[in-house]
């Protein structure tokens, strides 16, 4: 089987220090987090950004302060940012990120209930962030938090949309959306192309034994604090990286290899920017 390619979901925009004071917020904290959760061996770091009080922001400028700051400390993982961001937020203040050429960046596949809130992404919407990635060369990372997401992306690329690798991350247990089981994950994974990969991101709880059924599937593995704070029942994670040393652990004793940034930008037809 693929190496796996683990990606650290690092902060989030919902969860506060108060749910978990080890939260990386300030672009120091994140730059941090960031370097201890490769050299743990995340391949990926998927990031969202905060503003000086600590909540969600999709500012351009943010999110460049964060990425210099990560490269400056010698991050070398693909950073992925969000252009999720948090519910409620404009698709023009969502998009920011996208205008700092980044080799990757999430599309979220379709309109989801999320916990009480809405998290609206219509198919317009979808065109307009998957024509502005395509025109700059992002590998879209197509979050489906339902079935019918998968479906949605597969129409985006009917209409040209999406060239080259598809690549998606199915997020299961967010309360209002798909319910975390593995019957559900396998689900899923029959609806997508064959030649697809995909990672997985099971919330709270769900989130060691989804990762350990991909491991098994031959999918990828996202954890870190944006989907849950928890390193077992009760006991809060002291870090992002210490979620990702568990799943290099488990990988290790189901017999597969954990994939370096470059081994992730392989798998995922990345590797051609290195020649351009
Ligand atoms: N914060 C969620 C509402 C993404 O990063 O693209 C959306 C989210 C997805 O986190
Ligand atoms: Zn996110």
């Amino acid at each position: 089987m693929e190496k796996v390619i683990i990606t650290a979901a690092i902060c989030g925009a919902e969860v506060t220090k108060e749910d978990n004071p080890n939260l990386p917020v300030t672009p120091e904290e994140l730059a941090e987090a960031a370097l201890e959760a490769e050299r743990a061996g995340a391949a990926i770091i998927h990031l969202h950004v905060r503003d000086q009080e600590g909540k969600p922001t999709q500012s351009k400028e943010v999110f460049a302060e964060v990425i210099d700051r990560m490269k400056e400390k010698g991050v070398t993982a693909i950073i992925q940012p969000s252009t999720g961001g948090a519910a409620g937020m404009s698709w023009q203040e969502r998009i920011q990120p996208v205008y700092l050429k980044p080799e990757m960046a999430t599309l979220d596949c379709g309109t989801v209930n999320f916990g009480d809130e809405i998290f609206v992404n219509d198919l317009p919407l979808m065109r307009n962030f998957a024509r502005e990635m395509q025109k700059y060369n992002i590998l879209p990372e197509l979050e489906c938090f339902e079935p019918g997401h998968i479906y949605n992306a597969l129409q985006l690329k009917k209409e040209g949309l999406l060239e080259g690798h598809l690549h998606f991350d199915l997020v299961l247990g967010v309360p209002g959306a798909i319910k975390a089981s593995i019957k559900n994950l396998l689900f899923m994974v029959e609806l997508l192309p064959p030649e697809a990969t995909w990672t997985v991101a099971g919330i709270g709880r769900h989130q060691l034994p989804m990762a350990t059924h991909a491991i098994l599937m031959g999918g990828h593995v996202r954890v870190g604090f944006e989907d849950n704070i928890y390193y077992t029942r009760g006991v809060l994670a002291e870090s992002n990286a210490q979620l990702v040393a568990r799943i290099v652990r488990l990988a290790g004793e189901l017999g597969r290899e954990i994939a370096t940034p470059d081994e992730a930008r392989r798998i995922l037809g990345l590797s051609w920017k290195f020649y351009v």
